[in-house]
């Protein structure tokens, strides 16, 4: 039996045909594998084979994950074949804003788990993929917003992606550090806020670095799209190389 949540994927809401605005819900099974690592490396593999290259994007709450998805669509769109899965707790409302968008999109539910394992990955690229007949090169999967539990968890990415909004602050770097050092990428959004706020760009890098010295940093306005053109050149050159 499952610890959280339903013993059992719930698939009540593909019975609905408007799939252009209404998510399908993956109510997901924890993993019962004790050793998630070989697992993810695994499904790694699996994506490898297919070309598929697989996003973790990793963020405390409301660090502007969702929008920072969407206003890559229009650098992303027509250039690569592409999808999210929309980890939550709860709710369909990040995966109902992307299928507004036209991206392709499932709504995940983890039954109250913090973070998402490979076994819940593969589960929600399954039902990803019964939602359009497109082949995928790239899926992101946004994580649940969680600066602590997600790091912990390989799901099977090619690349770990992090969002760092500048109301956190400068010093989330030093204070969860892991996160920083599994990520590949660490994207620093709103900066339209930084005129009032004390957060100093030097300060989060050198934090950052000092953990992880290969981190690539982007800025971005992901409300206005400042920056995010540049994102998406880097995300699509990473998916080529891992999909070549
Ligand atoms: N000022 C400003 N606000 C932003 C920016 N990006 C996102 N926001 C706002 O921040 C809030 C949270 O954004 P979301 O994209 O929902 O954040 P999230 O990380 O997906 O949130 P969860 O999925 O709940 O963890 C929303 O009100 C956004 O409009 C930005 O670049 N500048
Ligand atoms: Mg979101």
């Amino acid at each position: 039996m499952a610890k959280y949540g339903k013993d059992y994927v719930d698939f009540g809401m593909m019975t609905k045909p408007d799939l252009q605005s209404t998510p399908r819900i993956i109510e997901l099974k924890e993993s019962v594998l004790a050793d998630n690592n070989k697992d993810a490396q695994d499904l790694r593999e699996q994506l490898h084979r297919e070309k598929t290259c697989l996003i973790n994007l990793m963020s405390g709450p409301g660090s502007g994950k969702t929008t920072t998805l969407l206003a890559l669509h229009k650098y992303l769109q027509g250039r690569i074949s592409w999808g999210v899965m929309e980890a939550d707790i709860d709710s369909d409302v990040d995966a109902r804003t992307l299928l507004k968008a036209g991206i392709p999109a499932v709504q995940l539910h983890t039954g109250g788990m913090c973070h998402l394992d490979a076994d819940m990955t593969r589960q929600g690229l399954t039902a990803l993929a019964d939602t359009t007949d497109a082949h995928l090169d790239l899926v992101v999967l946004e994580n649940i917003g969680n600066l602590v539990c997600p790091a912990e968890f390989d799901t099977g990415a090619a690349v770990k992606m992090t969002i760092l909004s500048v109301p956190e602050g400068d010093d989330k770097p030093a204070k969860y550090p892991l996160m920083y050092e599994e990520c590949d990428i660490m994207v620093i959004n709103k900066i339209d806020t930084l005129p009032v706020f004390d957060f100093d760009r030097s300060r989060a890098e050198k934090y950052a670095r000092l953990r992880n010295p290969d981190i690539q940093i982007f800025y971005i306005c992901a409300r206005t799209g400042e920056g995010v053109e540049v994102l998406a050149e880097e995300i699509l050159r990473r998916a080529a190389e891992w999909n070549a």
